[in-house]
């Protein structure tokens, strides 16, 4: 047990949207051996947006939220720097000042600022591509919708995998040559690549990645306690 928490504390509680970001929060909790009360949250199945009841938590209404000891901790990276930095008695963190923290630094900024918006624009163009929409309107929301995609959603995911396989090969993990939280953080990005953005086994180092993250234990524990997650491939 790697977790400071004493017996009387009340426990973490990850305020879970079901199929999301937030299944990361609950691996790296697994990771940490850090017990936790999961609460679950089920997305609208006609817009796919989290229950107004998220909005009770933060203002925005996202998840994942992590309330703790009086406080409410929103935004995955901060999270994560939160968990580990609280419990993690320096696990799953590389040193201070070394070049591993700053690359670790770095991936965790980096999921959510630059990997991830191209990979929600996919999301929403094919939904205009292929969702319904007025008879009149539909072919042309599609002639659009492809050409947003193909000049440049498409062309700017493939430029992060592209960069992103190339990380992987200065070391096994994306920090260095141990596994960090910062892999936790890049894991949704890959998952979402591998689901909608075209991420396939032709790029090995990060499908080999994909495949590692899958086998870990608390991985699996992860999934059990958070229910459905379709990213998976
Ligand atoms: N950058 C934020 C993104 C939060 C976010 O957009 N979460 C999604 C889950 S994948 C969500 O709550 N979507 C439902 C909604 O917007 O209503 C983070 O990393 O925490």
């Amino acid at each position: 047990m790697l977790s400071s928490r004493t017996e009387e504390q009340p426990l973490i509680t990850v305020h879970h949207l079901e199929n999301s970001r937030s299944q990361r929060i609950l691996w790296l909790l697994e990771e940490l051996g850090v017990p936790y009360e999961l609460k679950r949250y089920v997305r609208d199945p006609a817009t796919m947006l989290a229950p107004a009841a998220l909005r009770a938590v933060h203002p925005l209404g996202k998840s994942p939220v992590v309330t703790d000891d009086g406080q409410t901790i929103a935004e995955s990276g901060a999270i994560v720097e939160y968990l580990v930095g609280r419990y993690g008695n320096g696990h799953l963190v590389p040193p201070p000042d070394t070049p591993e923290r700053l690359r670790y630094t770095y991936w965790l900024h980096y999921a959510e600022g630059s990997a991830m918006p191209p990979l929600l624009l996919k999301l929403v163009f094919d939904r205009i591509a292929d969702g319904p929409g007025p008879a009149l309107l539909r072919p042309l929301l599609r002639r659009i919708a492809q050409r947003v995609r193909s000049s440049f959603v498409d062309p700017q995911i493939a430029l992060h995998l592209n960069y992103l396989e190339g990380a992987l090969a200065r070391s096994a993990w994306f920090a260095g040559d141990a596994f960090t939280a910062a892999d936790i953080q890049m894991s949704f990005p890959l998952e979402a690549a591998a689901a909608r953005g075209g991420l396939d086994a032709t790029r090995p180092r990060l499908w080999s990645f994909l495949e590692r993250i899958h086998a870990r234990p608390a991985y699996q524990r992860a999934l059990e306690r958070g229910g459905r997650y379709a990213l998976l491939r």
